[in-house]
């Protein structure tokens, strides 16, 4: 009797530290682990998608490892690795590009971990690989955005410069063919360039900078995929001495806050909206299938689109 008592303090008196020292990687007893796959933290749309995916697992109780992978898919893989590896109990993945998931998805599949798809798809064969994909509609977006543009400045003729998002990544695929099936309708409205600004504000500039002197007096509209790169886009028009928002037309996706200011300022013509606030839906959805519940393939965010005339109205209600 005595012994086990002496045995039972000296057990809980060498694990305590142990407990206490568990930082990276170890659960706490009843808690949850989640991990976070985020593709990279270089504009103000994904800090806000990373905020909300951290402040929902802190209200649910859950503990959250996370990985920033810096734009590098690669690092992506090595994360979910880690997390196959510290056996949690789901993953949610915000996929840099479509394609190159599924070894490591069979993996997760393997250990029984669900995999939920924040932000971005991915093309697999296999639907079972994933729980289920919560992000917008980029087609839709693309369209939008053309929508728009065609509403405020008619049939043309159009010189439009493209800025387009990380290559390979689905809202780049799809805002840039949402965005061709509108114009292609339109036979004077024509994409006179076009060119990766990597979802980044500098990337954005740099590439703007190029288009104005290959190119500057001929363009009339530039569409970026994000609006980061649009504001890059509108300090290079600036620098080359021409008026962004007036002798060039601009339209981006995302609706984050800066794109307001732009457009109060009258620099940025309109913006389509494209939610980052998936931490309570991609933790419904890890529940959902803990429950062993099917989802939809697919849990879509409702966007709008937001002209320039609108944005002093609304910019002090933007959560993002
Ligand atoms: O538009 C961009 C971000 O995947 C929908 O990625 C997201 C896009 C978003 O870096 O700003």
């Amino acid at each position: 009797m005595k012994k086990t008592l002496v045995l039972a303090l000296l057990v809980s008196v060498l694990l305590v530290p142990l407990a206490l020292a568990g930082g990276k990687g170890e659960a706490a007893p009843g808690k949850k682990v989640v991990g976070f796959s985020q593709i990279d933290n270089q504009n103000p749309w994904r800090l806000a998608e990373t905020e909300s995916v951290q402040t929902e697992a802190a209200k649910r109780g859950y503990q959250l490892q996370y990985s920033d992978a810096q734009a590098v898919q690669e690092n992506q893989i090595k994360a979910l690795r880690s997390f196959i590896a510290q056996k949690v109990d789901g993953i949610l993945l915000a996929p840099k590009t479509e394609t190159g998931w599924e070894p490591v998805l069979r993996e997760a599949k393997a250990a029984g971990i669900p995999v939920v798809l924040l932000d971005r798809n991915i093309k697999v064969d296999d639907p079972s690989l994933f729980v289920t994909f919560i992000g917008s509609d980029f087609f839709l977006e693309g369209q939008m955005a053309a929508e728009q543009m065609i509403k405020d400045l008619g049939e043309g003729p159009l010189n439009i410069a493209e800025l387009q998002g990380q290559p390979g990544a689905d809202p780049t695929i799809q805002r840039a063919n949402g965005f061709r099936d509108i114009i292609d309708k339109y036979p004077r409205i024509n994409i006179i360039l076009s060119q990766t600004g990597e979802f980044n504000r500098i990337k954005g500039k740099e590439v703007m900078e190029a288009f104005m002197k290959a190119k500057g007096r001929e363009i009339d509209v530039v569409y970026a995929h994000n609006d980061d790169m649009a504001i890059g886009a509108i300090q290079a028009i600036k620098e080359y001495g021409l008026k962004p928002g007036s002798d060039i037309y601009l339209v981006s996706i995302d609706a984050v806050r800066d794109a307001f200011v732009a457009m109060v300022a009258g620099e940025l013509n309109v913006t389509v909206e494209c939610t980052p606030l998936l931490g309570p839906a991609g933790f419904d959805a890890l529940e959902a299938a803990w429950r062993g519940e099917t989802l939809p393939r697919w849990i879509k965010s409702d966007d709008q689109v937001f002209p320039m005339a609108v944005a002093k109205d609304v910019i002090a209600d933007r959560k993002y």
